[in-house]
């Protein structure tokens, strides 16, 4: 990584002004040495225990402690000094899903940067941005399953001002079962398209199946052994103590490997005001959907004497998970983690609301690439079509990706290292919200666009983990680069 740190070249611009106002010719000073301090992060296999029961995961650590639940909180504009080490007897690699890095600083292994090696350490340094509620996560393998991620909120300067109280709330899924054998179960044990370090670079284009869904078949690919909010499930749950008719503002990140949720605040009327940490238009309501990878900031005034229950329910099942926001006092009654209902089916019916805070200067696109997300439930294997077009942009363009699902599941894509704006859902334009991740189900198309404005490799893929690893994944490259 590049030594001479923002600070230092500051520094050096500024000796330059002072020789050159001083008519005198001057030497470039040395760059002072930088005594900053990185944050120390380190991925560490432990043990997590699950209603009593104890499972292998892998976990983020600091000089605090496990960063599971509190995560890193920046400010916007602030350096991104962190050096992570790899703890472990595997390679690993962070990625700073929601953060617009330079591309080598991305944690992609294979695209980004090679996987770190175990005892290895790797420094990034960077400027932090944007703000919102984003989160970290390994992008090796399978082990974002082993709950290898953690939280990243950037706060504004404004935030820090509001009168209200932040509540993070990091949903997962979680299995006893080791991943790998979770991933031959739904491939029928054929061997992993691409395997360890790597990616599942796109095979020969998966046959573009016809909706492969039949009566009876189940909307999720795996049935989990539980279903954690901050780590817990609702037997034993995380209670937040709140103020009295205070105001909360939750940080809800969808962490899990492949569960999508809907948020349910009860009684309580919600006011959603970001979206993969970019400003909405704000939006009342009681239920939101929040697809895989996908953050949810909702604001909420807790009732005089009364807890709150904030629930995640499984898409299309009836388990859930959850915290409580309690004032002091407050009754917090049980909450079964088996409810009667089956959560909703997620639809993009909110994202057709959604309208950004700030959006992207009206603008002609100068380029539209059109692909199709393709899927062969039975062999497990899914891929992104573009159909003899290449992934390749020029600096400065407006670009479109335009997506059309023809798998027959559904499929959250994720592009690193910008933020997009939906404008389209199945033909109809409109600015929607700007965000990192949008959600694809069956037979629909949804069209971003984006300023080509931040030169690299990008991974683009969907972000369900297990898509993602047999060949749903992809490459944006800038054009110049390699
Ligand atoms: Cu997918």
């Amino acid at each position: 990584m590049n030594n001479l740190t923002r600070r230092a070249v500051l520094v050096g611009a500024g000796a330059v002004a002072a020789g050159a106002a001083a008519g005198a010719i001057q030497w470039l000073r040395q760059p002072e040495p930088d005594t900053a301090v990185p944050v120390r992060l380190r991925a560490e296999k432990s043990t997590l225990y699950v209603d009593g029961r104890p499972g292998a995961v892998m976990r983020l650590v600091s000089m605090a402690g496990s960063l599971n639940q509190s995560g890193l909180v920046m400010r916007e504009g602030e350096r991104f000094l962190v050096e992570l080490t790899d703890g472990m007897d595997v390679p690993t690699l962070i990625h700073w899903h929601g953060l617009t890095p330079p591309w080598r600083q991305d944690g992609v292994p294979d695209v980004s940067a090679p996987a770190l090696k175990p005892g290895k350490s790797v420094r990034y340094d960077f400027t932090v941005a944007p703000s919102g509620t984003h989160w970290m996560h390994s992008h090796v393998g399978l082990q974002e399953q082993l709950l290898l991620s953690a939280p990243l909120i950037v706060r504004k300067a404004e935030d820090h001002r509001a009168d209200e109280q932040e509540v993070v709330m990091m949903l997962h899924d979680f299995s006893f079962t080791p991943p790998e054998a979770l991933m031959a179960k739904l491939t029928g044990g054929a061997p992993m398209s691409a395997g360890h370090a790597g990616h599942a670079m796109p095979m020969a284009p998966a046959v573009p199946m016809p909706a492969m869904k039949h009566a009876g078949m189940d909307v999720n690919d795996i049935d989990y052994d539980a279903y954690l909010a901050n780590e817990r499930t609702l037997n034993d749950p995380h209670v937040v103590t709140v103020e009295k008719e205070g105001q909360v503002r939750l940080r809800i990140i969808n962490a899990a490997a492949a569960t999508n949720y809907t948020i349910d605040l009860g009684d309580v009327e919600g006011e959603l005001i970001a979206v993969d940490g970019d400003l909405v238009q704000p939006v009342l309501g009681h239920r939101f959907p929040i697809a895989i990878a996908q953050r949810l900031d909702i604001r909420l005034r807790i009732p005089p004497d009364s807890a709150v229950p904030v629930l995640a329910l499984r898409e299309g099942a009836a388990e859930r998970t959850g915290i409580i926001l309690a004032p002091p006092g407050a009754a917090v009654r049980k909450i079964d983690p088996v409810a009667e209902d089956k959560g909703p089916l997620l639809s993009l019916a909110l994202e057709r609301q959604l309208r950004a805070v700030t959006g992207f200067a009206p603008r002609a696109a100068d380029r539209r690439i059109e692909m199709d997300l393709t899927g062969d439930m039975a062999a497990y294997q899914w891929g992104i079509d573009l159909k003899g077009a290449a992934l390749e942009v020029k600096q400065g363009e407006r670009v479109e990706l335009a997506m059309r699902n023809v798998s027959g599941m559904t499929h959250p894509m994720h592009l690193h290292g910008h933020h997009f704006q939906v404008v389209e859902i199945n033909g109809e334009r409109f600015e929607g919200a700007r965000r990192d991740t949008v959600y694809l189900p069956a037979d629909t198309q949804v069209t971003v666009a984006f300023d080509a404005v931040n030169p690299g490799l990008w991974a683009f893929h969907c972000h369900h983990l297990y898509h993602m690893e047999r060949g749903m994944f992809a490459v944006l490259k800038y054009q110049g680069i390699s």
